[in-house]
């Protein structure tokens, strides 16, 4: 049997994170996959690399999600970047018009070259109208010290602390990722499911971060769900995964690589 795993997410356009990575994960973990476009960066190699962002008018977002939808019924879909209140709002609408048995959100904030001004809002549209809707959410540690209203997040107690009020504003299940961001030789995840704690931890691959790795970690647990597995062992599998494409990394012109698992 086919499995369809579906997602609602910005296009990079050097393929190394967003839409692209995602229904490349998808695919190398065996389904097929089905993408919604909400927003197109491409990073300006004249200009530091700063992302150009366009957004997706609302109708056009809205006549992909009808369109995969009403052609596939998935029950599994991850939410990526989405980049603006008009966007959350449609997202959320259409979210809400569907039963799904997951919910996987990337809560990807603040991308460098939208404007200031929207990003608090952006914030706050994802806060109220996209969390409540998510069963899985995966923030990196400033995503999660916004959702969280924290300071910084410097200890696996500050993860689970966050991830715990991240879990009061709806989804059952939270991991913050703290990346290469948090000291030691480890990269450290904080899993809450349903009110039990578990920490993940793989060795760091180097102290930079790859572009990428988010996305392909959400991807990656959503596949595993739309598969039958339950979260718990989709997000072991997904950080697995993860670290693999961290390990085989891809390099290019850019002063940043990309993460790219080897099937
Ligand atoms: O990695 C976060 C991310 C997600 N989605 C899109 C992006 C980025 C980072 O650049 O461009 C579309």
């Amino acid at each position: 049997m086919t499995t369809i795993a579906y997602v609602i997410a910005g296009s990079e356009a050097t393929g190394g994170a967003g839409l692209q990575a995602d229904l490349r994960t998808f695919a190398q973990l065996g389904t097929y996959g089905v993408g919604t476009i909400t927003c197109i960066v491409s990073f300006d190699p004249n200009n530091g690399w700063a992302h150009r962002f366009v957004p997706v008018d609302a109708a056009v977002i809205a006549d992909q999600i009808e369109a995969a939808t009403v052609t596939h019924a998935p029950d599994v879909v991850k939410v990526g970047m989405l980049g603006t209140p008009t966007t959350i709002e449609t997202v959320a609408e259409a979210l809400r018009s569907r039963t799904w048995r997951h919910v996987v959100v990337d809560p990807v904030l603040i991308c460098k070259g939208q404007e200031p001004g929207a990003a608090l809002d952006t914030d706050n549209a994802l806060r109220e109208q996209i969390l409540p809707l998510a069963t899985v959410v995966t923030p990196n540690l400033f995503e999660a010290a916004t959702l969280a209203g924290m300071d910084d997040l410097t200890t696996v107690d500050d993860l689970a602390e966050a991830a715990r009020r991240i879990a009061d504003q709806g989804p059952q299940t939270v991991i913050v990722k703290g990346g290469v961001g948090l000291a030691g030789d480890d990269a450290i995840d904080v899993v809450w499911n349903a009110g039990e704690i578990s920490v993940l931890r793989a060795p760091k691959v180097g102290q930079e971060r790859v572009s990428g790795a988010g996305c392909v970690f959400a991807a990656a647990t959503t596949a595993e769900l739309a598969k039958g597995a339950d979260v718990v062992d989709a997000v072991a599998t997904a950080k697995q995964f993860t670290h693999g494409g961290i390990v085989s990394r891809l390099s290019s012109s850019a002063p940043f690589d990309a993460v790219c698992p080897r099937p």
